[in-house]
């Protein structure tokens, strides 16, 4: 695999969780695999999770990883080509690039979209100059319109709690205070559709995604009729997509928050959310602390998703 930016990448995704399960049973089977490999992982934007189990993941598969957080100890990044650099930016990416990659072997970059210029942000602008210039596998770490291991790591994870075998996923808009992107649920519902699941995705009137990325899923304005049944709850906040409004925050309405009496609508579901996340805004402290929140097995899973991805990148280097 020389590039895992979209479900597409993986392949079929029976086999992909399949392979995961596999490393999950044996995380050090594959410990020659990486040996004098080299990860660099690239950080436009704060991380807990990505950061920790990306490298995790690396390192259990024997490879040395670098850590770079741009803006903070390395040269501010230029990312727009025909910009005269005479702000606070010392350095283009195209440049950068191809420095970077002649230190290692895989690189892993993080860079959320800006929420300001819509086309940009949807063209990728940022990952798309190092799929072309870094002539080295490239993944997202989460990039401007989806995150990838994310819905990877919520696959796996829904295919081992679930109990049927069409589960009812429901994806239920919340509220946060400030903007967020729209990769998180447009990257899930992409996984999501991949599958022959029951997808639904709820939302305030304002938020609708990208048509390409809602897909086939049935969009349901009534929450608690989109949880009536459900299986599996994937809560996510995501600031609007539709012009005139593109990454403005509509709606901080907390009859949105995900609570016990909206849960107990359900098929007696299990709650999953990527993290961070804001206690009372998005879910209560009682659902999130209940015994069918499986946020932490779910962030877990990110060590095995990542794993997954770095080993099938490997086997092509
Ligand atoms: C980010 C987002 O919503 O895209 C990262 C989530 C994994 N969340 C925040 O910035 C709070
Ligand atoms: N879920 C996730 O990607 O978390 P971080 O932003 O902490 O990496």
């Amino acid at each position: 695999m020389k590039k895992f930016i979209c479900v597409a990448d993986i392949g079929p995704l029976d086999a992909a969780v399949k392979e995961a399960l596999e490393v999950k049973a044996n995380k050090f089977g594959y410990t020659e695999l990486g040996r004098n490999k080299t990860l660099l992982m690239l950080f436009f934007n704060s991380s807990l999770r990505t950061r920790l189990s990306t490298q995790k993941a690396a390192m259990n598969l024997g490879m040395n990883v670098m850590v770079l957080d741009v803006n903070q100890g390395a040269w501010k990044l230029e990312t727009e080509r025909g910009v005269i650099m005479d702000g606070d930016k010392a350095e283009h990416l195209l440049e950068a690039i191809p420095v970077m990659a002649s230190y290692c072997d895989i690189i892993g970059v993080r860079a959320f979209a800006g929420l300001t210029d819509k086309k940009a942000d949807y063209e990728e602008q940022v990952i798309s100059q190092f799929l072309n210039y870094a002539g080295c596998p490239v993944f997202s770490m989460e990039a401007a319109t989806r995150h990838p291991l994310q819905s990877f790591a919520d696959l796996i994870t829904i295919e081992e709690f679930k109990t049927v075998e069409r589960p009812k996923v429901v994806m239920t808009w919340a509220p946060h205070p400030k903007a967020l992107p729209q990769a998180v649920p447009n990257s899930f519902a992409e996984w999501m559709n991949a599958t022959d699941y029951d997808f639904v995705i709820t939302h305030p009137e304002g938020y609708e995604l990208d048509p390409s990325f809602v897909g086939s899923a049935h969009v349901e304005y009534d929450q608690k009729k989109a949880f009536e049944g459900a299986h599996f709850i994937y809560a996510k906040n995501w600031s609007a997509y539709a012009d005139p409004n593109y990454g403005k925050v509509l709606s901080t309405d907390k009859t949105w928050t995900v609570d016990a009496e909206k849960m107990a609508l359900t098929d007696n579901a299990f709650f999953m959310h990527c993290l961070p996340v804001r206690r009372n805004m998005i879910v209560t402290d009682e659902v999130i602390e209940s015994e069918r929140s499986i946020v932490i097995p779910e962030a877990a899973n990110r060590e095995i998703s990542a794993q997954t991805v770095l080993k099938k990148m490997l086997e092509t280097l």
